[in-house]
């Protein structure tokens, strides 16, 4: 048993598109639990340290203008194994390779989006996971 817990955020475009409500179904159907849930719009100063390990490249700016340009839904979700499962939830990072059946595949626009517009972030490795949860929720 590994119960772990992973930083899941519903970025500004699965917000403004009204899929949190569907993302959280998702999450809950796979049988994680929901730990903590915040709406809010962050700004730049903690999307700088969210993405670190992404500084330098060319993306990096963009994607935290994208992420601060409107609400997101942060949220701890805890269960066996979440971190791996909730990226095999959200499928590949650009939605246009990602499979059906996943979030980013079955709900990802595919004409002429920046592949920044992906819906949902989900952390990737239970150090990653311990410093973003740090980050969004101070408290835990
Ligand atoms: P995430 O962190 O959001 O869960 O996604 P990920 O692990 O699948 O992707 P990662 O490589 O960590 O990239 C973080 C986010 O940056 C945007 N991105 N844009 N070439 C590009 O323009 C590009 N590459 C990545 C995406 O929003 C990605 O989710
Ligand atoms: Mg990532």
């Amino acid at each position: 048993m590994t119960t772990e817990r992973s930083l899941v955020l519903v970025k500004p475009d699965g917000f403004a598109r009204g899929l949190t409500g569907e993302v959280l179904r998702r999450i809950e159907a796979k049988g994680y639990r929901l730990v903590a849930l915040q709406v809010l719009t962050p700004d730049l100063d903690r999307l700088h340290v969210h993405y670190e390990e992404h500084v330098g490249k060319p993306f990096f700016e963009p994607l935290c203008e994208f992420m601060s340009s409107g609400p997101v839904t942060a949220v701890v979700i805890e269960g066996e194994r979440c971190i791996e499962g909730f990226r095999a939830l959200a499928g590949a990072t650009d939605p246009t390779a990602a499979l059906p059946g996943t979030i980013r595949g079955d709900l990802g626009r595919d004409w002429g989006r920046k592949v920044q517009e992906n819906i949902v972030h989900g952390s990737d490795s239970p150090e990653s996971a311990a410093r973003e949860i740090g980050i969004w929720f101070p408290e835990l």
